[in-house]
């Protein structure tokens, strides 16, 4: 549970171009660090094979839980932290490519506490891709439920949770996934260190 006035949200981490697990493990502290944020979890550190586009390099996945103001007020609630999320992706030299290419850093609201909303994303919230220009945020993630790159490193965090609209929790979510993409899609390679701060390898 999320402290009083707070609430629980959980992002998607993802990365292919350039160091991705250097960039992942500082994405990591840059999210902790966000003002009045606090950090309550971090999945294991996944290789995965790129899904929707093959054609490029694997990426890094994880999952991170953070603990936000609940707000009101209008540095709280998920426009903020979508906007305090794309300035991250940008500080670690995000470019905007083709949609589901490359990137140097990804991070996705995949979910906010209990809520279930669709909202016209803010000018600074959009991506310079006109294919994706008029797109709205959706809370949950709308593709989360069906990528075995997000269920995977949720479920190290919260298995018994059922999202708001899913029907199932996320470790059926995850091991229904897992029966589609087989089971090398999403290959586990490190554990989260909270002392050190880092993924550490499996030995
Ligand atoms: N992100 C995408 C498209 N495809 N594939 C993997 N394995 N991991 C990702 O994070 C990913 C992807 C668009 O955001
Ligand atoms: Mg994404
Ligand atoms: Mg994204």
């Amino acid at each position: 549970m999320a402290a009083m006035g707070t609430v629980r949200t959980y992002i998607g981490l993802g990365a292919n171009v350039g160091d991705a697990r250097a960039t992942l493990t500082a994405a990591v502290h840059a999210l902790g660090a966000l003002p009045r944020a606090s950090l309550a979890g971090v999945s294991r550190l996944y290789l995965t094979t790129p899904v929707t586009v093959a054609d490029q390099p694997d990426f890094h996945n994880a999952v991170v839980a953070l603990d936000v103001p609940a707000g009101p007020g209008a540095n709280t609630g998920p426009i903020a932290l979508l906007l305090a999320l794309k300035s991250i992706e940008r500080a670690f030299g995000r470019r905007e490519r083709f949609r589901h290419g490359p990137r140097e850093l990804d991070l996705d609201l995949l979910l906010f506490g209990e809520e279930r909303m669709a909202v016209v994303r803010p000018e600074e919230g959009r991506s310079a891709d006109p294919a994706k220009v008029t797109a709205l945020l959706e809370v949950p993630h709308p593709e989360a439920n069906r990528r075995l790159f997000v269920l995977a490193p949720l479920a190290d965090l919260a298995p018994e949770l059922v999202p708001p609209g899913w029907g199932e929790s996320v470790a059926q979510a995850r091991d229904r996934q897992e029966s589609a993409e087989g089971p090398t899609a999403v290959r586990p390679v490190a554990r989260w260190d909270s002392g050190s701060g880092r993924w550490v390898d499996y030995a």
